[in-house]
Parts: structure tokens; sequence; C-alpha cells
């Protein structure tokens, strides 16, 4: 069978993938045994992603151009695009059209997007979702470095002897990873690993030590360690007097950040700070690997910087098992930093100087470049609201859902005279397009994207696109043509554009720019399709990539040394009755769900919206787990259930980020969160909302499994996720409802009823069968904690011959069962029945039901469910 080798079009890590066809029939994706990024392994999203292939939701699949609700073919489509542009430009200047793009794009996609607007429709208002991921890394790794360069490799965790994870969640977001430091743990005993992050994690399973710091804290921590560090003659003076700038300055600014004030600050007990501190002094392979918790803050950039300058202080980067590592989200983050898909670059790493600015509109030969910064993110969505922006071209991202203040962001994207939307499926934010060209998903699209450890993998198409669906990249190119730039753009192919990008980078570079891979430009179309990954610089020196950076000690700044920068922290303050509202991911869910979200096996884990809230806050708003609530501000609302958890502290409260309209109504956590950026990142501070909490009742909520969608105008509340069987939509209602007339109405066919009713809960069930089938299953309960679990329904819904109806009855349903592992679909009931039974390690419950042997994400879970038993 031929076996196509691709990349996971999910997270940072850059999983490679084995994809086996056979007549244009996925037969199996697997983990491909030796690429360097994950050598066999994938997590839950990885191992299902055959499933995501094969499930479109409800054929939300977008397969034709669509211009103002109409149908057409690609060519009217790009020339009204290109009409559009024109008018806009000639009516209201260059600055007036905008891209927002996606560090899902590929690189190619992202090059042509990136070179259209800045060096031909002339502005530099192209940025992309980013901004919201990684741009205070980057902002500080420029700072720092004089270049956006991560200096480590994944081997770093392998050997390092301490692992420091600052706001990052690795177990559930960069699993494989995780997966790998579990690993180096086991093989090095003396190897420690820290997670600071202000909730309990699934990644708490690996850490020997926990700093669960006030939010927004780490700022004040990793002040008082540099000063820890140089109290107890822990710094290489040797490494900062050659190699860096600044010290001094640092020095003095951390100087009042003893012990005392850092335990002050972050709410620490100062035992735990002097630990960390302790190790981190005595461990010269230390990696510090940062995520979301760190860069998504007013103050992010400082923050970076702040971690950066421990590393620079103790000489702790260029040997293998140090370094101070930001982690990248998206599939692509690194790709589009490389091409200049944020507003503030240029291209392959230039900025806005004029010999920058002079070098590429040379190189791209261009009749005009844009020669100053554009609009970031949330500027370039206040000058949408404000009416400057006149035509928006949105790829790959989904801002109506996950940039901050969804509310303003969608009355914006409703008053832009031209909204464009390349989607692959239909989304809150196309719902807004005026024009809606649909793209190439992943297994049609072809290209190359760069992972965390700047390794460029291929991307490689093995399956039909549906309808007329098109690569970005061909889609950009068009509307190129249109314009009148077809000699600028002749790209027939992915090879063309990766070719051009790559001698961009070599362009007059010298050494004077980190990124490098001018030795693959010469790369022919038939080594483009067989290049295998590779890191980046890869040049006549490096031919065959590099693995780390600034072994030499020398930097990118104008005097070659790296600099200490330091900023004030800062805290975040709530009032009395208000909470800070920290978001983030799940396990299983990527994002806006519009992938992951329409397969079971991957909503099962957490099939509602929630927030989490400490059981002592819990107890004084008289908030029951399960029950729903409202959380609010004067942003906006939204409806979530309760999970009453002791991992979260008592003031704060966690929401997972991914639920948006499609799946429920006021779900959007963005409509909380307000557009405060870091001053010079501009990255949104997306942990840290101010809000209030208050249970939202209805008269009754009601689960119903069926295998169509059920309509969902005439409820207050519901929430839909789909089930092996169908879907199941949660509804919440203040109105009487005849369930069993409401059932009836519901199909045109004759169906029978059953109907089961526990006078005590008032809690109801109802069946209805078509002969011998079951069609719609319903759980009426007045009490949303008396709700049966998503796991239980299920399995109800797919045998209800085997269900025992009178634990119903007894109320046995409510809050009952939770899927565990995706891959085997363990439930927690049945791991605990086998706990019960004398099972005592992952490997005995993996070798008898299944969990934990395969991708292994819910190995946290299964130890937390061994201690706790
Ligand atoms: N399953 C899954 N994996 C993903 C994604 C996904 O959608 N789903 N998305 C990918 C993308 S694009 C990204 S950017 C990454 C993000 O990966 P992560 O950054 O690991 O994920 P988050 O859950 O956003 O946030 C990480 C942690 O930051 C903590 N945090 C909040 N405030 C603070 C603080 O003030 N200080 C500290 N130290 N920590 C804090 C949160 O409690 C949370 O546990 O994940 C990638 N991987
Ligand atoms: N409150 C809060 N907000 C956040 C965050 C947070 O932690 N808290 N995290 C932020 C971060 S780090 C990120 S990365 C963003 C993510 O936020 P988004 O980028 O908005 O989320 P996605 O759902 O990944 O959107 C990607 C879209 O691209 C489509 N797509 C996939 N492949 C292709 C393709 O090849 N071409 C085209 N044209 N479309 C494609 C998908 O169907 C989907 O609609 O959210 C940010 N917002
Ligand atoms: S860790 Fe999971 S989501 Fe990330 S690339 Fe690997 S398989 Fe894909
Ligand atoms: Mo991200």
């Amino acid at each position: 069978m031929p076996e196509i080798l691709s990349t996971c079009p999910y997270c940072g890590v850059g999983c490679g993938v084995s994809v086996s066809v056979l007549d244009d029939d996925v037969k199996t994706v697997l983990a491909t045994p030796t690429h360097p990024a994950n050598y066999g392994r994938l997590c839950s999203k990885g191992s299902n992603l055959k499933e995501t292939l094969l499930s479109v939701r409800d054929g939300n699949r977008l397969t034709h151009p669509v211009v103002y609700g109409e149908a057409v073919s690609w060519s009217e489509a790009t020339q009204t695009i290109a009409r559009k542009i024109e008018q806009s430009i000639a009516q209201y200047g260059r600055d007036s059209v905008a891209f927002y793009l996606s560090g899902q794009l590929l690189t190619e996609d992202y090059y042509v997007a990136n070179k259209l607007m800045k060096g031909f429709i002339g502005t530099a208002n192209v940025d992309t979702n980013s901004r919201l991921c990684m741009s205070s890394a980057v902002a500080a790794y420029k700072r720092a470095f004089g270049s956006d360069s991560v200096p480590c490799c994944y081997e770093d965790l392998d050997v390092a002897d301490l692992i420091v994870l600052v706001g990052s969640n690795a177990a559930w977001t960069h699993p494989v990873l995780y997966q790998r430091m579990v690993a180096a743990k086991a093989n090095n005993p003396n190897m420690r690993v820290v997670s600071i992050d202000p909730r309990q994690t699934a990644t708490n399973d690996l850490v020997d030590l926990h700093l669960p710091l006030l939010p927004s804290t780490d700022g004040f921590l990793f002040q008082g360690l540099l000063r820890y560090l140089i109290q107890t003659d822990g710094i290489d003076q040797g490494y900062i007097d050659r190699h860096t700038d600044g010290f001094e300055a640092a020095a003095n600014s951390a100087e009042a950040m003893s012990l005392e004030r850092v335990s002050r600050e972050t709410g620490l007990d100062q035992s735990l700070v002097q630990t960390f501190f302790d190790w981190f002094l005595a461990t010269p392979k230390t990696v510090s690997f940062y995520s979301q918790g760190i860069n998504q803050s007013a103050t992010g950039t400082d923050k970076c910087n702040a971690i950066i300058n421990c590393h620079l202080a103790t000489g702790r980067l260029g040997y293998a098992g140090a370094g101070p590592f930001s982690i990248t989200g998206q599939p692509n983050a690194m790709g589009g930093r490389e091409v200049g898909g944020l507003a503030n670059q240029l291209a392959a790493h230039m900025d806005f100087s004029s010999g920058d600015i002079d070098r590429v509109q040379r190189f791209w030969n261009s009749p005009r470049i844009a020669n100053e910064a554009g609009l970031k993110a949330v500027d370039l969505f206040e000058a949408v609201a404000e009416g400057k922006i006149k035509v928006l071209w949105i790829m790959a991202t989904n801002p109506a859902v996950s940039l901050p203040n969804s509310n303003k962001i969608r009355a914006a994207l409703e008053i832009c005279p031209t909204v464009i939307v390349s989607d692959v499926t239909h989304t809150d934010t196309s719902d807004f397009a005026d024009i809606v060209l649909p793209a190439l998903g992943w297994g049609e699209k072809d290209g190359s994207v760069t992972n965390s450890e700047r390794r460029i993998s291929r991307q490689r198409a093995f399956r039909q696109a549906p309808g007329s669906a098109k690569a970005d990249w061909w889609a950009i190119t068009q509307v190129a043509h249109q314009l009148g730039f077809q000699e600028y753009f002749p790209y027939q192919s992915p090879h063309a554009i990766f070719v051009e990008h790559a001698a961009l980078s070599g362009f007059e570079n010298q050494g004077s720019r980190a990124f490098d891979i001018s030795g693959l430009s010469d790369l022919s179309e038939l080594e483009y399709q067989e290049l295998t990954p590779i890191q980046w610089p890869v040049t006549a020196t490096h031919p065959q990539g590099t693995d780390r950076l600034f072994e030499d000690g020398q930097f990118y700044t104008a005097s070659g040394r790296a600099q200490f920068v330091s900023g004030k922290p800062k805290k975040i303050q709530a009032k009395k009755a208000e909470f800070i509202l920290n978001t983030g991911r799940l396990r299983d869910q990527w994002h806006t769900m519009t992938r992951t979200g329409a397969v079971p096996a991957l909503t099962v884990h957490d099939p509602l919206p929630f927030v989490q809230i400490n059981p002592e806050d819990a107890l004084t708003l008289g908030i029951k787990h399960h029950q729903f609530v409202q959380v609010s501000n004067v942003l906006g609302r939204v409806v979530m259930r309760a999970e009453v958890s002791q991992s979260i502290a008592s003031g704060q409260l966690f929401s997972p980020i991914h639920w948006n309209q499609q799946f429920a109504t006021h779900a959007v956590v963005c409509n909380l969160i307000e557009s405060v950026v870091d001053p010079v990142s501009g990255q949104p501070e997306s942990k840290a909302a101010i809000v209030a909490i208050e249970p939202y009742d209805c008269g009754q909520w009601v689960y119903v499994v069926s295998r169509a969608p059920i309509d969902k105008h005439a409820w207050v509340y519901w929430a839909e996720s789909v089930v092996d069987a169908g879907l199941a939509t949660l509804v919440g209602t203040n109105a009487k409802v005849d369930w069993r007339q409401w059932v009836l109405n519901t199909s045109d066919s004759d169906l029978t009823i059953t109907q089961y009713q526990n006078p005590i809960d008032e809690s109801e069930v109802i069946a209805a069968y078509q002969q011998d089938q079951l069609e719609i299953l319903l759980f009426v309960a007045v009490d949303a904690s008396r709700l049966p679990s998503l796991t239980w329904l299920n399995q109800l819904y797919a045998n209800p011959q085997l269900v025992p109806w009178s634990d119903l009855l007894r109320g046995e349903a409510g809050g009952a069962d939770e899927l565990i592992c995706s891959c085997f679909g363990t439930t927690r009931k049945a791991i605990e029945l086998s706990i019960d039974g004398g099972t005592s390690s992952i490997e005995e419950l993996s070798s008898t039901l299944g969990c934990g042997s395969k991708c292994g994400s819910c190995k946290p879970e299964l130890n937390y469910l061994i201690a706790n038993r």
C-alpha cells in the first residue's frame, strides 16, 4: 500500500505521520517511527487524524467559492476580490486593505500572501493569529538575541537535568514532547521537573515541584531568581563579560526582589520559591520551557526576557540540555515568523530598516513596498471597527472566536464593506463573509511547515479535494494575477514558492540574519517532494541543518552580544467579589473545534463548555458541581457548566477556549477578554479577565441524543456534540414543554415511545423507537447536576437493550461515567473497577483495558486515578 509521509496539522511539536492510502481511501494514519520530532509517538489528536478526515460535521465543508451568497467560479471570485482591492486603494488608499493570516497556513501560502500585501498592494497591514500566540516570545528573542531565533532543540529535553515548565500544560498541549520528558526522566533519576502555573494541570503528573503562583506574577519570580543567582554566586561572570551587555541594569532592577518580596507578590510559600531557586542554581543543564501562561500577558515580553536573563546570567544556552525554549503552538507558527507574517516584520527575518526595505524590494523586483510596520491584530480589528479597513481577507483563522472582545470583533466584521474568508469549513467568522473561498484541508494541501525546534517538514497531499476547493497559495496567486502582477507570481506549485523563499533568506545575508535556508534554494521539484525534516539554518557551511544556536556566544545584535532586558513586573488586581478568569486548552480539542469537534472520540472527554471554580468559592456562591453558571463582565457573558475543583485556586476561574456558536449558545470565552495588549509585542492578555460568576438556571435541562440535528432556535441554552450515533444536544428551557409530543413532532414516521419517570427528582427518560431501532433518546432534569454524562448516554443509545433502565429511576445515571482514554474508549468507572480489583499501575491497566497503551495522552489521568482511589 502506498505510504505518504506527512506532518500532523495540529500543534507546534510537528510530529511526522505516515499515511497509507489505497484507491484514494485513507487506510491508516500512524506515527512515523523515524521522524525526529516524535520518533513513532502521537497524541490523542494525532491518533484520531483519520477519523477527523472522514467526519466533516453536517456537510459543513466548504466546496465552492461563494460571492454574496451565490456559488461562483474561481475566476469570478478572484476577479471580484481584485476589483474590490483596486477600488478600495483608489478611493481610500493602500492602508484600507488588510490580510489576517494564520500559523495554520503552510509556509508557501504564507510567503505568497505576505509578498502580495507588502510588496505589491503596498501596505504592511498583514498580521496573523500568531500575534495572539507567540509574538511576545518573538519580541523578547529579538530584544535579547537581535533575532527571532529559538536557541534550543528537542534533544535538549532528553538530556536536561532540570526542566522548568512556565505557563505550559504540555501534557495536553504538546503531548509528544511531554512524553519525551517523561521518558527522559525515567532514564535520568537526577532529572527534575518544575511547573509554574496558577492551576494544577495534568502536567503535574510529571513534576517534582509545582509553583501555583498568583496569576501573572512570573515577572517577580524570575527577577527574584536573577537576584538569588547573583547573591549566591551562581552567575557565570565570564560568559556575562564576553557575550552580553546590560547585566548591571538588570541586576539593579532585580535588586529589590528578595525572597520575601517574591513570596509576597506571587503568593507562593517562601520554601517553594527557595527550592526552585536552589534547583536552578545547582543545575547547569536547565531548560526553561515556556508557553502561553507567559506570552499571553500585558507584560509578556518582559516576562520572556526575565526568563532569558536568568539563562544569560548563568551562560545557560548554546549547549546540550540548556536554554530558554519558547514552545510554539500552531503547526506553522514558525513558518509565519520566517516569511514575515507579522505586521512588524518584512520577510525572511528582515524588518523595516531602510536597508532591509531596499533589499527585499530589489529581490521581489516589486513596483512598491510597504515602508513601515502595519497594524497588529488587535489594532487592525480596531481599524476595521472604525471603518478604516474596507477590504479584509481572513485566512485559516477564526477571529470571531479567538480575538479578545469577540462582540466587538463581530460588530467590526459586520460593518467592514468586504470581508473575504478562506477556510475549510463554515465557522463563526465565515458567517460575516461577503466572499467565501474553499481552501484545501490537511491531506489535500501540499507544502512545508516549521516546528518549535526550527525543523522544516513537508505536509504532503494524499487525497482529492472536494468540489473546487483550492490551495490558499493558488487563490492568492490568482488574485495577484487579476491585479496585474502575473510576472511576479508565476507559481505553478509550492516548490516554486519554497525555493524563492529559501533564496530570499540567503539574499545578501552573509551571516547577518539567523534565518538562512539558502542551502535549500536549489532544490529541484523532486528533491522538494522528497525533502526530509531539517532544522534551519541550512547553509553551505551547514548543509544538514543546525540543531542548536548560539554555541559560539555570537548574537545578531549590533554589538554581537546578547542583551539583558528588564521591565517592571505588574500584577493583575481584582476587587472583592470579582474573579480572574484564566483560559486555555483541553487535551482533545483544537482551538475553535472546526476539526476535532467533529470526532466523537475527541468530544467525549469534555463534551460541554465549562468553567473550573474552587470548592470554597462555589460554596460561598451556592454553585454546585455540574450546575450551570453565567460568567460575565461589561464586555459580555458566557454560560457554562461549573466544574468544582481543587485544581483551581480561590479567586480564580479557568475556562477552555474551544466552544463557539457552531457548538453552543453563549459560549465564546473571548467575549469576556478585554483588548489589553503588551506594549512591545501587541500580544493580548488572554489569560486574565476580570469577571463575575453566578448560578444560571433554566426550568429544565434536557439531553437529546438523535441521529440528525434538532432545531435549536427555541431554546435559551443549547450545546451540541457529536457522538457515535449522531448528535447529543443539551438544551435548557424555561418553557413548559410536553417532551413526549416534542419527540413525536421531530419525525414524520411512526415512533414508539417508552417513558420512565423519577418522581423524586422529577427526572425523566424518553426513548423513541422506530421498529426496533432507538431513534431519539431524551433525559430531562430539573437540576442540571443530575444530568447523565455523555459517555453514559452514548452507551445507552448504542445498546438500549443492555441498559438497566432501573438505574435511571434510582438516579444512578446522574453525573455518571466519563471517558478517560479516547483511543480505547475506556471510561473512569471501568478503570476504577479495575483499580478496586487490585490493579496498581498504568502497565497493568494497559494490558487489561488497553487505556494508556496507544497515544499515552491519558496517562496523567490514569496516574491520578490510581493515586486517589
Ligand atoms: N490539545 C490542544 N493542544 C494544543 C492546542 C489546542 O488547541 N489543543 N493549541 C496549540 C497552540 S496554538 C498553543 S499556543 C499551545 C498553547 O499551549 P499552552 O501554553 O501549554 O496552553 P494553555 O492551556 O493556553 O496555557 C498554558 C497554561 O498557562 C497557565 N497560566 C495562566 N496564567 C498564567 C500565569 O500567569 N503564569 C503562568 N506561569 N501560567 C499561567 C494556564 O493555567 C495553563 O495551564 O497549545 C498548542 N497545543
Ligand atoms: N481567551 C483566549 N483566546 C485565545 C487563546 C487563549 O489561550 N485564550 N489562544 C490564542 C492562540 S495561542 C491561538 S493560536 C488562537 C487560535 O485561534 P484560531 O486561529 O481562530 O483558531 P482555529 O480554530 O485553529 O482556526 C483555524 C481556522 O482555519 C481553518 N483551516 C485549517 N486549515 C486551513 C487551511 O489550510 N487553509 C485555510 N484557509 N483554512 C484552514 C480551520 O477550519 C479553522 O476555521 O486563539 C487565540 N485566542
Ligand atoms: S503532539 Fe499531537 S497534536 Fe502535536 S503534532 Fe504531535 S500528534 Fe499532532
Ligand atoms: Mo497558539
